[in-house]
């Protein structure tokens, strides 16, 4: 993309409105804007960033052999009241009437609608085991929208829900749930650490939250400081072992790491003083064992080997995609601005030209920016007619990882800049060998993409 032709809306004055620190970047850099209380639109960086998370989600879910669909927002009061939510969800939910006067709702989550669409289709225990999921937007009359993208009403939620016949097997599909969302924020440069939590309107007897630690958190927590020496990395997991998943889940688990709902003091106290931990989380996933609590209220059954009608055990697992831009933020940013991870950045690379209108300095420009986008990179090129000065500053303030820097005195010798954003640190190379290192360093980003099982 060039930048004289994209839209970009940054911002110079620091926003009033925003208390944290993700939220005033987002801000500042163009990527949303506020509509009304927790609700936005997504601005053309923001969703393009929101659109590289939603695909590393989806990536991830097939990986894990999950199907993707796509409910609707607005679902009808009714199936609400099959499962005795409609009362109960009380005025988070934003209930609608239509000209016929018949009570819809904005989806705050989807339990009921897939246990309607498995109930219609589903007959045998021979269809087993299903997970289904799709990402889209939910509606929660939160009474407290804030920290923007962080604590919206309207937010980009991906849910998934798994059936299967037996509780073992629907433990399994938890356990399944909790490898590949590690996985899933390792990839966008985040440590997510599965903490114990309460249940609250889904309900169900296990749940794990999934916190990566910052400040600026809304959740307390308290853990055992070895957790965070744990990662994941690229281990290849078969997803349908139950040994492995177990195992993974064990060594996430076994520490103490709770959220404030479930913390105990007397269990804490027998970690070792020096690695107990209290600080505070940001909630990007939960995931949930709930059993036949839909299923039973809402005639979900299948037939079973034996020939009996059981009801279909089920849980299911939720990201919070539009609030991880926020949390990515809250983990990756300076007083310059965002510090992208290269797994989400909007743009892989950012060209600065030093000397717009001087014939050499362009065409050098736009060669390095043709051929990045004939090797697949998506580069942004600041091509406005600006000082050096300002052309940095917008590019840090929009996080770009890598940045090349290209002036007549450099190309003399044949020679641009490549600069990281993290580090600072600037290194001096040909054109053509700054092009080698960037398709090096997004190799693994750009890699085969996932195959369906
Ligand atoms: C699991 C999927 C559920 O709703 N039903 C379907 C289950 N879980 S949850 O924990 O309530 O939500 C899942 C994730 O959504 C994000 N989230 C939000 N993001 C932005 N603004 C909000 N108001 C908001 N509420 C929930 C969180 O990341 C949460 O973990």
């Amino acid at each position: 993309m060039r930048l004289s032709r994209y839209f970009l809306p940054v911002l110079k004055e620091e926003p009033k409105e925003a208390q944290i620190v993700s939220h005033r970047l987002m801000l500042r850099a163009g990527m949303i804007k506020q509509q009304a209380a927790g609700i936005y639109s997504w601005l053309p960086l923001g969703f393009k960033v929101l659109k590289r998370i939603e695909q590393i989600v989806h990536e991830e879910q097939a990986r894990a052999g999950h199907i993707p669909l796509l409910m609707p927002t607005l679902q009808p009061a009714d199936l609400w009241r099959e499962s005795g939510r409609y009362d109960d969800y009380g005025e988070e939910m934003l209930r609608i009437k239509d000209r016929h006067k018949r009570d819809l709702l904005y989806g705050p989550t989807n339990e009921e609608m897939i246990t309607d669409i498995f109930r219609s289709h589903v007959n045998s225990y021979k269809d087993l085991p299903l997970t289904l999921y799709h990402v889209q937007w939910k509606f929660r009359d939160e009474i407290r929208p804030r920290f923007g993208v962080m604590r919206g009403r309207e937010f980009l939620m991906k849910d998934g829900y798994n059936f299967d016949l037996t509780k073992e097997a629907a433990l399994h599909a938890y356990n399944r749930h909790l490898v590949s969302y590690l996985r899933t924020y390792e990839r966008m440069g985040l440590q997510a650490i599965p903490m114990r939590a309460d249940g609250g309107p889904i309900g169900g007897d296990y749940t794990h939250e999934f916190l990566v630690l910052a400040e600026t958190g809304e959740s307390e927590v308290f853990y055992d400081s070895q957790i965070t020496d744990l990662t994941f990395g690229d281990r290849q997991i078969d997803y349908d072992s139950v040994e492995e998943c177990q195992a993974v889940l064990e060594e996430f688990t076994s520490r103490y790491a709770r959220t404030d709902e479930t913390h105990d003091e007397a269990i804490f106290a027998q970690v070792p003083e020096e690695r107990r931990r209290t600080a505070r989380g940001i909630e990007v996933g939960q995931i949930f064992y709930f059993g036949t609590k839909y299923s039973e209220s809402m005639g979900a059954t299948v037939v079973g080997p034996d020939g009996a009608r059981v009801p279909v055990e089920m849980g299911s697992h939720g990201i919070g995609v539009s609030r991880l831009l926020g949390a990515i933020i809250e983990a990756n940013h300076d007083d310059k601005g965002i510090i992208w991870p290269e797994g989400v950045t909007p743009f892989h690379v950012g060209i600065v030209n030093l000397k717009q209108g001087d014939n050499s300095t362009d065409s050098a420009c736009d060669a390095i920016y043709a051929e990045l986008q004939a090797r697949g990179l998506d580069p942004l090129y600041d091509d406005r007619d600006d000082r050096a000065g300002a052309k940095f500053a917008t590019m840090d303030l929009i996080g770009l990882p890598w940045r090349i820097t290209v002036g007549p005195r450099g190309l003399a010798a044949n020679k641009v800049e490549l600069t990281n954003r993290r580090t600072g640190a600037t290194e001096e190379m040909s054109p053509k060998d700054a092009i080698a290192r960037l398709e090096q360093i997004y190799q693994p980003v750009l890699g085969p993409k996932v195959q369906d099982k």
